[in-house]
C-alpha cells in the first residue's frame, strides 16, 4: 500500500496531491475490502463513502475540524486514516476496535454512535459550544439518505437554520436505506439528482429576475411569489433551503476534486449549508454495487464471488417469527406489518411479497411506527410492529402513552433481544425488560424455542391491549412448524422438570442456560426444578408462590440486565421468603465480540449458574 502506509494520522493527506489521494483511496477500498471480506461488518456504506472520507479528511483538520458520522456504519475509511490501521483487522471481534465510531477509541471520533439521525443533533451542539467556549474548528455532519428519513435530523434542521449556525451536512445520498430507501423525501431527493438541467433552471431564475431592467424592487416582490412557488416546484434543493440551509449539490461523491471543492465552499459559507453528494452504495466491488442491501452488514465472504463462506443451518428466531406471521395473515385479515426499515433484518420479507397493501416500510422512523400502529389498532387492525429490541428505544414516550395507556392492540415483535454480538452496546437489546415491565396493560412474553415464538405470536392476537414479544438474534435450530398454532395461557409459567430444593427459573435464552445449569447438577446428583417462565408480565404469581414456599432457593437467568428485568419481578414477587439469585446483565454497557465469549465473560454460563445453584459448598468446586 504506497499511499495508505504512509498515514497516521489525518494531518498526513495534506502530502498528496489530488490525483494521489484519489490513488489513496483506492488502497483504503481493498484494505477494507481484504478485511471484511475474512471477519464481516457493515461493507457496502463503507466502500460508498471512501472518497467522501478521504475528500474530508484532506480539507479538514481532524480533531480541530469535526466530522460526525451518522449511524457511524460507513465508518471504515475514517478508521483506516485516522491511526487505526494496524488494528483494523480486528475490528468487531471481541477486545479489537469497534464497528462504529467509539469516543474511547480515537480523538477522531468525535461521537460515539450506532443509532440513526443523530447527526445534525451533535453537530449543531457542537458548533454551538464552540460559540460559547470561543473554541473553533468547523463541523461536518455526513449522513444517508436514510437517516434524513428518521425525523430528529429535521428536528435538528428547524434549530439550525433559525439559529443560522455554520454547519455543513452533507446528505450521502445513494438511494439506499438497509434496502431502497423509502418515502416522499427520497422521491424528491431522487428528482433533484436525476435531472441537472433543474440545477442550472435554479441559477438562471434567481439571475433571471434579478436582472429584468426598469421593473426595480417592486416588481421583484410581486414575482417574488411566483418565483418562489416556481422554485418549489422546479428548484434543487429548494426543501433545505426553506429550512434555512444553503444547498450545493448534486455532487458525484466519488470525483475527488468535486468533493473537496464542494466541502471547501459549504465551509466558506459560513452558515448552514446542505451538500447533497450522490455516491454509489458498495462502490466499487462488484457483488456489492449489484447487491447492496445484502452487503449491508455481512458475515466473511469470498472475496472473488462475493458468496458468504458460512450459512448457518435450521431455523432463526426472526425467520419463525416471519413464517408465523405469513401463516396467521392467511386467514386473519386485520394483521398488518409495520417496521421502520428493517424489513430484512427483522424477517419481513414474504409478509411483504404475499400482503404488500398490508405491509408498511415507515423509514428510520420508529417512534412514528409506533403511533401509526396505533392508529391501524384504533382503526381496527391488528398491528404487529417488528423492531429490534435497541431501536424501540426510540418509541419509549409513544409505548407508554399512545399505546400503554390507550390499551391499545399492538403487538411488538421484539427481535434482537439479549446481546447481538459484533456489533456491540449500541445494538444489544439489554434493556427492552426493564423499560418495558414497567408499563401498565403490557403483556411481556419471551420464547425458549422457535416454535414458543410462533405460539406466542398466536396468543398476543387474542390479547385485548399491547403486546411485546421479545427474542434474540441469530440462534438458528432445527425447526418444524407446529401443525396447529396452539395459543398460551396468558401469565403461565411451564415447569420443564419438578424437582426440590433448588428452582432454576429462565426467561427466553435464559431457559437454554437453566436447562444446561440443571443437567451439570443432575450429574452431581441434585434434582433442580426447572421452569420456563414464558411470560415476564403478568408473572405466574401462583407458581412462584409455591416455588418459594417449596425451595430452599430460586435462580433467574435472563439475557437482560439485571436491573428491573425478569430476576426483579421475581423478587417483587417473592420477597424476602426465599433467597432468590439472579443471572442476567450487569449494570454496565456490554462491549462487543462474540455472543458466547461475552456472555463467558459476564458469567452468564450454564457453569456459573450451576455454581450458584449448588447447595452444597463442596459442589462449587465440582461443577466444571
Ligand atoms: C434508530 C435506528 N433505526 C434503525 C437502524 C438500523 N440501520 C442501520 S443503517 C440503516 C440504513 C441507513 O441508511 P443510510 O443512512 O442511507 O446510510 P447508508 O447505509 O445507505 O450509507 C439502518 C436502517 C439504526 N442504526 N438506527
Amino acid at each position: 500500500m504506497r499511499y495508505l502506509d504512509k498515514i497516521s494520522d489525518p494531518a498526513d493527506l495534506q502530502q498528496f496531491s489530488e490525483r494521489e489521494l484519489t490513488l489513496l483511496a483506492g488502497e483504503v477500498r481493498e484494505a477494507i475490502l481484504a478485511c471484511v471480506s475474512e471477519v464481516g461488518g457493515h461493507l457496502a456504506a463503507s466502500l460508498g463513502t471512501v472518497e467522501l472520507t478521504v475528500a474530508l479528511h484532506s480539507v479538514l483538520q481532524s480533531p480541530r475540524d469535526k466530522i460526525v458520522w451518522d449511524v457511524g456504519h460507513q465508518c471504515y475509511a475514517h478508521k483506516l486514516l485516522t491511526g487505526r490501521r494496524d488494528s483494523f483487522g480486528t475490528i468487531r471481534q471481541y477486545g479489537g476496535l469497534s464497528g462504529f465510531p467509539s469516543r474511547g477509541e480515537s480523538v477522531h471520533d468525535v461521537v460515539g454512535t450506532g443509532h440513526a439521525s443523530t447527526s445534525i443533533s451533535y453537530g449543531l451542539g457542537l458548533v454551538e459550544a464552540a460559540k460559547l467556549t470561543r473554541g473553533g474548528g468547523n463541523v461536518v455532519c455526513v449522513l444517508g439518505d436514510g437517516a434524513l428519513t428518521g425525523g430528529v435530523a429535521f428536528e435538528a434542521m428547524n434549530q439550525a437554520g433559525h439559529l443560522h449556525t455554520p454547519l455543513v451536512v452533507i446528505i450521502n445520498d445513494n438511494e439506499m436505506s438497509i434496502r431502497a430507501n423509502v418515502g416522499a423525501l427520497q422521491l424528491y431527493l431522487n428528482r433533484i439528482r436525476l435531472d441537472p438541467t433543474l440545477t442550472r433552471l435554479r441559477e438562471d431564475l434567481e439571475r433571471g429576475v434579478a436582472r429584468i431592467p426598469a421593473i426595480g424592487q417592486q416588481a421583484y416582490r410581486l414575482g417574488k411569489d411566483v418565483k418562489e412557488s416556481m422554485k418549489a416546484l422546479l428548484v434543487p434543493g429548494m426543501l433545505f433551503e426553506e429550512l434555512g440551509f444553503a444547498y450545493i449539490g448534486v455532487v458525484d461523491g466519488h470525483d475527488m476534486h468535486a468533493l473537496r471543492e464542494s466541502v471547501r465552499q459549504a465551509i466558506d459559507t459560513r452558515r448552514p449549508v446542505v451538500v447533497h453528494v450522490k455516491t454509489v452504495k458498495g462502490k466499487g466491488y462488484e457483488p456489492a454495487e449489484a447487491r447492496p442491501d445484502a452487503f449491508h452488514g455481512t458475515g466473511p465472504f469470498h472475496l472473488g464471488n462475493g458468496v458468504r463462506k458460512a450459512a448457518a443451518g435450521g431455523t432463526t428466531f426472526t425467520e419463525a417469527f416471519g413464517q408465523a406471521l405469513v401463516r396467521l395473515a392467511e386467514t386473519d385479515p386485520r394483521i398488518v406489518a409495520v417496521t421502520a426499515a428493517m424489513t430484512q433484518g427483522t424477517g419481513l420479507e414474504e409478509f411483504e411479497r404475499r400482503f404488500p397493501e398490508r405491509f408498511y416500510d415507515v423509514g428510520i422512523a420508529e417512534e412514528h411506527a409506533a403511533v401509526f400502529a396505533a392508529g391501524l389498532a384504533i382503526g381496527g387492525m391488528r398491528p404487529v410492529v417488528a423492531v429490534y429490541s435497541t431501536f424501540l428505544q426510540r418509541a419509549y414516550d409513544m409505548l407508554v402513552q399512545d399505546i400503554g395507556l390507550q390499551r391499545l392492540p399492538v403487538i411488538f415483535a421484539v427481535d434482537r433481544a439479549g446481546l447481538v454480538g459484533d456489533d456491540g452496546p449500541t445494538h444489544h437489546g439489554a434493556f427492552d425488560l426493564s423499560f418495558l415491565r414497567v408499563i401498565p396493560n403490557l403483556t411481556i412474553m419471551a420464547p425458549s424455542s422457535q416454535a414458543e415464538l410462533q405460539r406466542m405470536l398466536r396468543t398476543a392476537l387474542d390479547i385485548d391491549g399491547p403486546v411485546a414479544i421479545r427474542y434474540p438474534r441469530g440462534m438458528a435450530a432445527p425447526f418444524a412448524a407446529p401443525a396447529e398454532l396452539e395459543p398460551l395461557a396468558v401469565g403461565e409459567a411451564r415447569v420443564l422438570e419438578e424437582g426440590r430444593d433448588v428452582a432454576l427459573i429462565g426467561i427466553g435464552t435464559g431457559v437454554g442456560i437453566a436447562r444446561e445449569a440443571a443437567a451439570l447438577l443432575q450429574d452431581r446428583g441434585e434434582q433442580p426444578t426447572v421452569v420456563d417462565a414464558r411470560f415476564v408480565k403478568p408473572l405466574d404469581a401462583a407458581l412462584l408462590e409455591r416455588l418459594a414456599a417449596t425451595h430452599r432457593r430460586l435462580v433467574t437467568v435472563e439475557e437482560n440486565a439485571l436491573a428491573g428485568g425478569f430476576g426483579s419481578a421475581v423478587l417483587e414477587q417473592v420477597g424476602t421468603s426465599v433467597p432468590v439469585v439472579r443471572f442476567g446483565l450487569p449494570d454496565a454497557f456490554v462491549p462487543h465480540g462474540d455472543r458466547t465469549l461475552l456472555l463467558e465473560d459476564l458469567g452468564l454460563t450454564p457453569r456459573a449458574v450451576a455454581a450458584a445453584a449448588a447447595l452444597h459448598p463442596a459442589a462449587l468446586t465440582r461443577v466444571k
